[in-house]
């Protein structure tokens, strides 16, 4: 028994801060018909990917920083790529910075949706998990300043759709293993993570070496230790002078590496999964119900 999903990582090189939306949806829509052309049912696009990274300037003027962020979704400048994916027939997640009314409240988070082959929204996530700073640190060459411009998302959810079970995280939530695990014990078969992660980390200079190491560690052991496949995408390359590494990668359940980027740039990798290549994993080694002794659990 085969329940395949043949999955694209269109892995994006870097955003300019003057690039306009439409020349990005094109963008995506170049990788969604090479996907398309590999016989693909769903694209995994990064976080943010419809902007350059902007977290990594200070605003002063709330109206700047709102010009990064998407009141309709999808908007007059997106709706070119939800056409295509129904004339397709292909389903894509995709980031975004989200802003939104509720009760007369606005909010802004750091966003991901999941688009089924109809073209119809079947899931949305917002990112719980908001690394860096929340004041403005003139000491960096760049800034970080997700918790500043962001509110976090309220938990990890998944949805059926594509034939399976499947989960969606963003960026620095692929770092806490508690992310995996509680999508686990729901029974996840995919994770798709897009992520824009700056080569330098200015508070730990020292682990800008281990950086490629780090990815796919947190990844590998997320998607064995919950028999899951894992889909990483990237924003990468140089965005106005700030670096961002590539190495967008599918992980299977047994946590190795089936295909890995090898550009910093626009760039589809193709990967027939078999979601029923979890089944093993969830019955065996990582059966929750029969090996966890969730009564020694309690610190966390
Ligand atoms: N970026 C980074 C990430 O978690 C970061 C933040 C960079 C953390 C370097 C640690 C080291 O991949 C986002 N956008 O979360």
């Amino acid at each position: 028994m085969a329940r395949f999903v043949t999955v694209a990582a269109g892995q994006l090189g870097p955003i300019a801060r003057s690039e306009t939306r439409g020349e990005v949806v094109a963008r995506l829509m170049a990788l969604m018909r090479q996907a398309h052309a590999n016989g693909c049912d769903l694209i995994v696009y990064p976080e943010l990917a419809l902007t350059t990274f902007f977290p990594r300037w200070y605003f002063e003027d709330q109206a700047e920083i709102d010009q990064f962020f998407e009141r309709e979704m999808p908007g007059p400048e997106t709706q070119a790529l939800f056409d295509l994916a129904r004339e397709c027939g292909i389903g894509f997640y995709l980031g975004y910075a989200e802003l939104t009314v509720e009760a007369g409240i606005v909010h802004r988070y750091n966003t991901s949706i999941l688009v089924d082959r109809s073209g119809a929204i079947v899931a949305k996530y917002r990112k719980v998990h908001l690394p860096g700073h929340t004041e403005h640190e003139p000491w960096r060459k760049f800034q970080h300043l997700e918790k500043r411009y962001f509110e976090p998302g309220s938990g990890f959810g998944v949805t059926a759709a594509f034939g399976g079970v499947m989960g969606m995280a963003i960026c620095n939530d692929r770092r806490w293993s508690e992310t995996y695990r509680v999508m686990g014990l729901q029974g996840v078969e995919m994770v798709m993570i897009g992520y824009n992660t700056p080569v330098h980390n200015p508070p730990a200079p020292e682990h800008d070496d281990l950086s490629l190491f780090h990815n796919h560690l947190v990844m590998q052991a997320g998607a064995y230790q919950n028999a899951t496949w894992v889909v990483a995408v990237a924003k990468a390359g140089v965005e106005d002078g700030h670096p961002l590494f590539g190495g967008s990668l599918i992980v299977d359940p047994n946590g190795e590496i089936v295909a890995e980027a090898k550009t910093e740039g626009d760039e589809v990798l193709v990967h027939p999964c078999d979601l029923d290549a979890t089944t093993f994993g969830k019955t065996t080694i990582f059966d929750f119900a029969r090996h966890r002794r969730i009564e020694h659990y309690g610190l966390i």
